[in-house]
């Protein structure tokens, strides 16, 4: 018999079950600078926030403290606004629930279900563009409130967030861009419409606690439904703008297109995908015949999930999933299916349609391979 998977785990002085890994990479001062999560194993709804990812794709800054930090407020606004952090906490608040993606997780499925070759990993953290999702919950402010006290000016078509962080692109976040500038801060000019939706909120803290530094203290956008990459952190300007300015991390690095577009054809990456994950049975698992249950989770950057289908027999036919409550528009949602098995090999899809009614994949083939939402297949042996 295995060993029983309580025994000789300690936490808290008490034995408990084994916790799940994060992947981490630390730089020389011993400090966490890159985690990937193993959102995969958790329950419930929630990351804990230890276990979330980390990404930053500029040197990660020296924290300031709150007490030496200010958001200004400026450009195309009535009134300049230096906002610090009790000022911002004397508005009123909000609470989002949200999925946040990184736009490269399950980047090589896009190669993989065109053309074949080595399956990809969704789930060995060890393996290129994995874990790179993770839910939480934000507390802030709405930016609308901000922008409402600096008031806006006629023309305004953008805000841009800048971080105050900054360095060159790394390596990694460079893809086939064409150029690659050389010391930038992380910059973002948000859509006029997205800033003002209720649930873009100015956060300072997640999961009940202030914001970690490694995730954009003292404060941070929360951009509810699009790609991780519009939630600037260590925020500490937003510059209301008449026009929508050629950012590299907005029109070179993340975007749509193929290699050969130029710059006009490349279109700024903004709403995710549709997302649906089978993450039990896996890939390659083989288990005795009879009843057990099919579950993964379902999000989109859409909104709601109304709708997960699932396929035994490689998509030649469906059938709804039980979708566990709550259903929340900008969270994951939990979805179950009992299953009997007759002995064979079964190959399982799962797809989800949301409150758009936008079903998967809703992301093209591009050449920097973001925002992937295709339907995996996962081939499994029952005997
Ligand atoms: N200032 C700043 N904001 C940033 C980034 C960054 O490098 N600097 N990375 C972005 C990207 S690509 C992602 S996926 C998310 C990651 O947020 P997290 O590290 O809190 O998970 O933050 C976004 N906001
Ligand atoms: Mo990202």
């Amino acid at each position: 018999m295995t060993e029983r998977e309580i025994e000789g785990e300690w936490l808290m002085g008490w034995p408990d079950r084994r916790r799940p890994q994060p992947l981490q990479r630390k730089d020389t001062d011993g400090r966490v600078s890159y985690q990937r999560s193993p959102w995969a194993e958790l329950q419930g709804l929630i990351t804990p926030t230890d276990l979330r990812y980390v990404v930053a794709q500029l040197e990660i800054p020296e924290p300031l403290h709150p007490d030496d930090w200010a958001l200004t407020v400026d450009g195309a606004v009535e009134r300049a606004l230096r906002l610090n952090l009790d000022d911002l906490r004397r508005l009123p608040g909000r609470t989002v629930r949200v999925v946040h993606e990184c736009s490269g997780t399950d980047a090589d499925f896009f190669d993989y279900l065109r053309d074949g070759g080595e399956r990809p990993s969704q789930f060995d953290l060890t393996q290129p563009h994995t874990g790179q999702t993770s839910s939480g919950e934000f507390t802030g402010v709405p930016l609308a409130t901000v922008l409402g006290l600096a008031g806006l000016k006629p023309g305004a078509v953008t805000v841009q967030g800048r971080g105050f962080d900054h360095g060159t692109p790394a390596e990694f976040a460079t893809g086939t861009a064409r150029y690659v500038p050389e010391d930038i801060h992380f910059e973002k000019a948000l859509p006029l419409e997205k800033a003002l939706d209720p649930d873009t909120i100015l956060a300072w803290a997640l999961n009940g606690e202030y914001l970690r530094h490694v995730h954009g203290a003292p404060l941070r956008l929360v951009t509810p439904g699009w790609s991780g990459n519009w939630s600037v952190k260590w925020l500490e300007q937003l510059e209301v703008r008449n026009d929508s300015p050629p950012l590299y991390y907005q029109t070179e690095y993340f975007v749509y297109g193929d290699e050969g577009d130029d710059n006009n054809e490349r279109e700024m990456i903004t709403t995710m995908g549709v997302r649906c994950v089978i993450l039990d049975p896996r890939h390659d698992d083989s288990f005795s015949a009879g009843l057990r249950a099919m579950r993964g989770l379902a999000w989109s950057g859409g909104g709601r999930i109304e709708r997960v289908e699932v396929s035994v027999d490689g998509g030649a036919s469906w059938s709804d999933a039980h979708l566990e409550e709550p259903r929340e528009r900008w969270l994951w949602t939990r979805w179950s299916h009992r299953w009997e098995p007759a002995a064979g090999t079964h190959t399982l899809m799962a797809r989800a349609t949301d409150e758009q009614g936008r079903v998967q994949p809703q992301t093209p083939w591009n050449y920097l391979r973001k925002n992937h939402d295709g339907i995996i297949p996962v081939d499994v042996t029952v005997a």
